[in-house]
């Protein structure tokens, strides 16, 4: 009973929000610089206001983030001594390809993650590759506009070719697109995307996601052909919708949601685009630019698992009058009357994580990895300088009981977990330092003052003790 025995603990990053060092080792500019924290951040992820180079009236978060790009040897040893059996992150494409188009890679880059791999090695930590998590070197945005374009396909499949033979034996997990249903909520930050006046946003968006699919059949493809012991899996920003009432049309509006994101993994996962979406893009006037041979693709390059962030479950409503939403504007979603939320609004709901699961694993049949989750907080240090972060503990005790759940009482395979975040980096959502996941505290705030020396929480040893006990003592 419980885990299994290999299950794969850990903690997830993203090279963007944790690296830092955008302009050192011959990396390229990549979409994610250019989001800075403040008011504008929201209409630049979502593509609604261009930012293509740095201004002086913004501040760009990622720009050195929490400098791990000089940093990564200790913050490996600290997820060592909690005991990780894996560490997911995410290589910056714009320091492997500094533009994108180009033939040769960029040796700095590639030699700068195969040192990090084999510092996790040391450690006895499986890296767990997530491909591109959000990131799209600038380069690529401005010449081609990013994957509203065929070629994009091919600049990622070459990417693919390099780091599947380069780190052939030291990397095994691969994610091919972080949250790739974001295309649909936060364009620019999601896949590169940018609109221009008056053009029909929907038809970008689901262009754009047909390229993001047939890139990821084919770095599967390429990824089982490198080496046969090649897992890859897709990743979707996951949290089941609940309807408000039981009204028919709530009910139809909360299945609806659902298949709007299992949409992409439905592709993914089963090979083929689904009827329901076939008709609503007919419905809609949205043509995916589908050629010969893609179809075949992606049917014959199916993922090995499902991936999946989660961080609160969903509500719809047809009512006009049930109109209180939840504060994350990203997702943005009505308030459920019965949950508590985060200092964001960001509705906590653990039993919502096993509902997911079973929503996965009933409609795919794959192994599933949870590979976010966790609590966005602000921490204050103690007199003694220590965050006793007791909310958090509690938070992630409750889902990883959810998750027990799923797997002994439901029978889902579940490979394992990461938490997102497991030292403090920046918001993806809000680019602030503020907003802190982690079991490690880096000493930076918004404005980029700090010392950024890592200190332990109190949740460090807790999650410890929950890794050694293969989730047995929470
Ligand atoms: P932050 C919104 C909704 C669900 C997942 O988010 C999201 C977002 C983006 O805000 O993104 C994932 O940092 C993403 C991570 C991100 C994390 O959730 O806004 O994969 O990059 O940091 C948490 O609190």
């Amino acid at each position: 009973m419980g885990f299994r025995t290999d299950f794969l603990w850990g903690g997830a990053t993203a090279a963007n929000q944790c690296e830092g060092g955008y302009n050192e080792g011959g990396r390229g500019l990549a979409n994610v610089d250019l989001a800075p924290v403040g008011p504008d951040r929201f209409p630049v992820i979502t593509g609604e206001k261009k930012m293509f180079a740095f201004d002086e009236e913004h501040f760009y978060p990622a720009q050195n983030a929490i400098d791990m790009y000089h940093r990564y040897k200790e913050d490996i040893a600290l997820f060592g001594e909690m005991g990780f059996k894996t560490y997911r992150l995410s290589i910056a494409w714009s320091r492997i390809f500094p533009l994108g188009d180009e033939t040769e890679p960029n040796e700095e880059g590639l030699k700068f993650y195969e040192d990090l791999f084999k510092e996790c090695r040391k450690h006895n930590i499986e890296p767990l590759v997530t491909i591109t998590h959000f990131d799209c070197p600038m380069h690529l945005v401005e010449k081609y506009g990013a994957w509203r374009s065929r070629e994009m396909v091919g600049f990622y499949e070459n990417l693919c070719n390099v780091i599947f033979n380069r780190y052939k034996g030291l990397v095994k997990y691969w994610l091919t697109f972080n949250e790739i249903n974001m295309i649909l909520h936060a364009p620019f930050m999601g896949a590169g995307l940018y609109f221009e006046e008056g053009e029909n946003k929907e038809q970008v968006k689901y262009q754009a996601a047909h390229h993001e699919l047939l890139a990821s059949a084919i770095a599967t493809k390429i990824a089982h052909e490198v080496d046969p012991e090649n897992q890859v899996g897709c990743m979707l920003a996951a949290g089941t919708n609940y309807a408000y009432t039981c009204k028919p049309e709530d009910v139809w509006a909360a299945r609806k949601a659902d298949r709007e994101n299992f949409f992409f993994i439905d592709v993914q996962s089963r090979g083929e685009y689904p009827a329901y979406a076939l008709k609503e893009l007919e419905r809609e006037g949205i043509e995916l630019p589908i050629e010969d041979g893609d179809l075949d693709l992606l049917k014959a390059h199916t993922v090995d698992f499902i991936s999946f962030s989660y961080y609160s479950s969903r509500v719809q409503s047809t009512d006009p009058a049930i109109n209180e939403k939840t504060a994350g504007n990203i997702f943005a979603s009505v308030k459920n009357p019965y949950l508590e939320a985060s200092e964001w609004g960001w509705q906590i709901d653990p039993l919502g994580l096993r509902t997911t699961m079973n929503d996965l694993y009933d409609r795919y049949q794959k192994p599933l990895f949870i590979v976010e989750n966790g609590l966005g907080a602000v921490d204050v240090p103690d007199e003694n300088g220590q965050v006793i972060d007791d909310y958090r503990i509690d938070y992630l005790a409750a889902h990883i009981q959810a998750m027990k759940d799923a797997v002994e009482l439901d029978g889902v395979d579940l490979l394992g977990y990461t938490t997102w975040g497991c030292i403090d980096l920046v918001s993806a959502g809000t680019g602030e330092m503020k907003k802190r996941y982690g079991f490690i505290y880096v000493d930076r705030d918004n404005e980029g003052n700090g010392t950024l020396k890592r200190s332990k929480k109190k949740s460090f040893d807790w999650y410890k003790k929950v890794i050694a006990t293969n989730g047995e003592d929470l």
